[in-house]
């Protein structure tokens, strides 16, 4: 099943790097969860992966959060990274490396980078005048401000409040590659993703570029510029280079071949001009391959509303994973929202999922096959007699099932991925219903041990390909089922349950919620 050539195949996966100015909030969550999902289906499906997170700690608003609250921007970088991290634990993530841009190599690697894009004739020095906003880090060009009601100037795109900026700064030749930007998007269509985020920004870099400042000298939080007293670099140029600082630039060459170009960022909509635009001129500058693709979801709302402090919607994620379980809400989320669109989440959509697709589809059919092979065969295993055409019928559907899903998660379709699974185990409930083997016990224990042989089956294909959405629920399941350890990776899917097995005593491993 799984081609044997994956085995040592490399894989590498990001996540953005999020901004320790404050606590994490569901957004960051959902990003984390997804991509570990990504990550833990091509680790089942024999890669060797690299998955990297962490926290982006240089830049203007890291400063002037920690000045508002009083404390130094490296106290505030630590604590609030800390959150971040330990969030990853409660997410369950599987990080090979959670980076801080305050770490030593990544200042190594983000002084490489700006020498290799200098040597390049790349950066020079000139006087920087226009709008700068701070919450994004982002520069926008007078046309691409407006006023707001209270004569305030703000960016159009996200309304935030601009500041006028004007001082000596560096500058990338950021128009030289508008040419080579459009034959990246050209020659390799799969480089951004979904296709619609493609279209933007290739309309976008056809309207041309202009340079970027890349150095500010109006504070000092970030990484100094070589050779240049008093300029620290822009964010941006430190913050994308995290990903090579993760696979060993400069310094370790053999991580760097073996994992970049990195095969997926993964990132939120509003980030995609600095990962799609910026981040492979800056690449190309610097003579560094671009990464295979960046996909960026959209983003979550509560009840479709923005999530504010002011708004008083802010969710924790801690409180979320406490009252309905970290595997619900793992599966939930992916589960709910189209992967690659905006999408919205409730305590009631939550608990809907849990207990229709969980509790009901699910659990039902694992605990009531299991259940019954306690009651009929004691506990063992049956050897099935022969197939029917019914029995044939959905064994072929769930042996199908990994060609179907890994096309969805190849190009990160993750809900279209759990609907197939989700389609199974409702054939495998009609099946089980229209079978009856609870009144065929005790007419034809023989057939009665077929049919729960194949249930038994379906449970176990769709249990190993729902591992990597809730790794808690399925392991035990997989206990369940007997499943050895060295069983339950993608290559194992066409290897039957052994008849004869002794099975554990099991318990529901979804229970409907209680509030
Ligand atoms: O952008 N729903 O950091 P960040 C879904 N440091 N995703 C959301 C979201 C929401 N409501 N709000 C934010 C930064 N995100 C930079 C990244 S990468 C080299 C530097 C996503 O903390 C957002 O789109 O503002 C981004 O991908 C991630 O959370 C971190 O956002």
């Amino acid at each position: 099943v799984n081609a044997p050539e994956n085995a040592s195949r490399p894989y590498y996966i990001t996540t953005a790097i999020a901004y320790p100015n404050g606590a994490p909030h569901i957004g960051h969550a959902y990003e984390f969860i997804s991509a570990d999902v990504l990550a833990r289906f091509k680790a089942l499906d024999g890669f060797d992966v690299r998955f990297q997170s962490g926290t982006d700690e240089h830049g203007q608003k890291m400063q002037q959060t920690a000045e508002a609250e009083g404390v130094s921007t490296a106290e505030l970088a630590r604590r609030n990274s800390d959150r971040f991290q330990a969030l990853h634990d409660a997410l369950g993530t599987d990080l090979t490396r959670f980076i801080r841009t305050t770490d030593a190599d990544h200042h190594r690697a983000s002084e490489e980078i700006w020498k290799r894009m200098e040597a390049a004739g790349d950066i020079y020095l000139d006087t920087y005048a226009g709008w700068y906003d701070v919450r994004d880090e982002a520069f926008f060009t007078e046309d691409e401000t407006s006023l707001d009601d209270d004569g305030d100037r703000i960016a159009t795109e996200n309304g935030h409040k601009l500041t006028w900026t004007q001082e000596q700064t560096y500058f990338f030749r950021l128009s030289k590659y508008t040419e080579p930007l459009l034959d990246l998007y050209r020659d390799r269509p799969e480089y951004i993703g979904p296709d619609s985020r493609r279209n933007e920004v290739v309309r976008f870099v056809e309207g041309g570029l202009t340079d970027l400042s890349i150095s500010r000298t109006t504070f000092d939080w970030g990484v100094k510029v070589p050779g240049a007293d008093g300029h620290v670099m822009y964010v941006w140029v430190d913050a994308l280079t995290n990903y090579l600082t993760g696979v060993g630039f400069p310094d370790d060459p053999a991580t760097m071949d073996r994992y970049w170009p990195a095969d997926l960022h993964v990132i939120g909509k509003d980030i995609i001009r600095f990962h799609c635009v910026y981040w492979p001129a800056f690449l190309m500058s610097a003579g560094i391959a671009v990464p295979k693709r960046v996909f960026a979801h959209g983003f979550l709302f509560n009840k479709g509303e923005k999530m504010s402090k002011s708004v008083g919607n802010v969710v924790d994620p801690h409180v979320l994973i406490s009252e309905f379980g970290l595997d619900p809400v793992r599966y939930f989320f992916l589960r709910e929202v189209s992967y690659g669109q905006d999408g919205s989440y409730s305590a009631e959509a939550i608990v809907s999922r849990k207990n229709a697709d969980l509790a009901n589809e699910y659990g039902n059919l694992a605990q009531r096959t299991l259940s019954m092979v306690g009651k009929y065969f004691d506990h063992v295993l049956p050897t099935p007699g022969e197939f029917t055409a019914d029995d044939r019928a959905l064994l072929d559907t769930a042996d199908a099932l990994l060609e179907k899903v890994r096309a969805h998660f190849d190009v990160q379709a993750i809900h279209l991925g759990l609907e197939a699974l989700w389609s199974a185990l409702a054939d495998a409930n009609r099946y089980i219903s229209a079978q009856e083997p609870w009144k065929l016990a005790k007419t034809d224990l023989e057939r009665t041990g077929t049919v729960l042989y194949v249930c038994a089956e379906v449970v176990r294909i769709v249990t190993l390909l729902t591992q990597p959405t809730m790794p808690g629920s399925t392991s035990t399941i997989l206990d369940y089922l007997a499943v050895d350890a060295d069983a339950r990776t993608f290559a194992s899917l066409g290897d039957r349950l052994a008849p004869g097995t002794v099975l554990p005593q099991p318990s529901p491993v979804f229970p409907r919620h209680e509030a």
